[in-house]
């Protein structure tokens, strides 16, 4: 098992990924998009974070997300909004597969992935590849042809804001000299 460094910088704009469990769509579920939607808020507010862009797709989820300089530590709120929405999607669905002993040592259930993927957003443009990577991502995973069509991301936010031409579609030149993106 590799170690992981994570560093921890006040203010910064991080990418997070979060995977479900052996990649159940649960997002699927208009409710249990919603619920999740609803923690994330919850949690932004409550950790003083802004949430700058995301794109929630069936099996995982993908964020951006403003620190702030009290709470430059994400690693507590991001666990935090995982167990919270586990909890509470228990109530969805009482049957959930037993976790096995390893998951159990871990207290881990099977809602989701172990451990999350993030990025710390190292200039301007990097920040414009997470976005368009985020708000496009409905497209590369196959789900729509056009990411205006996609209601689950802040896209729509973007166009109002003029960020985006009302047909915008991403140069994929710029998703290729990346890391893998945690999905
Ligand atoms: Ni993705």
């Amino acid at each position: 098992m590799p170690t992981y460094h994570r560093f921890y910088i006040p203010d910064a704009i991080v990418a997070f990924t979060l995977v479900t469990y052996n990649r159940s769509p649960i997002f699927s579920n208009t409710q249990v998009a919603e619920l999740f939607l609803n923690l994330l808020t919850k949690i932004t507010n409550q950790f003083h974070y802004e949430c700058i862009a995301y794109s929630l797709l069936p099996d995982h989820v993908h964020l951006l997300i403003q620190l702030s300089l009290e709470n430059p530590n994400f690693s507590l709120p991001i666990r935090e909004l995982k167990r919270l929405f586990s909890v509470s999607y228990k109530k969805f669905n009482p049957l959930l597969p037993l976790p096995n002993s390893s998951r159990q040592k871990h207290h881990e259930t099977t809602i989701w992935q172990r451990r999350f993927w993030d990025h710390v957003i190292e200039d301007e443009r990097d920040l414009e590849r997470h976005l368009n990577y985020i708000h496009f991502n409905p497209v590369k995973h196959g789900f729509t042809d056009n990411p205006a069509h996609w209601h689950w991301s802040s896209y729509s936010y973007y166009v109002e804001k003029g960020y985006y031409p009302k047909d915008w579609l991403p140069d994929l030149n710029q998703f290729e000299d990346s890391d893998n993106w945690g999905e």
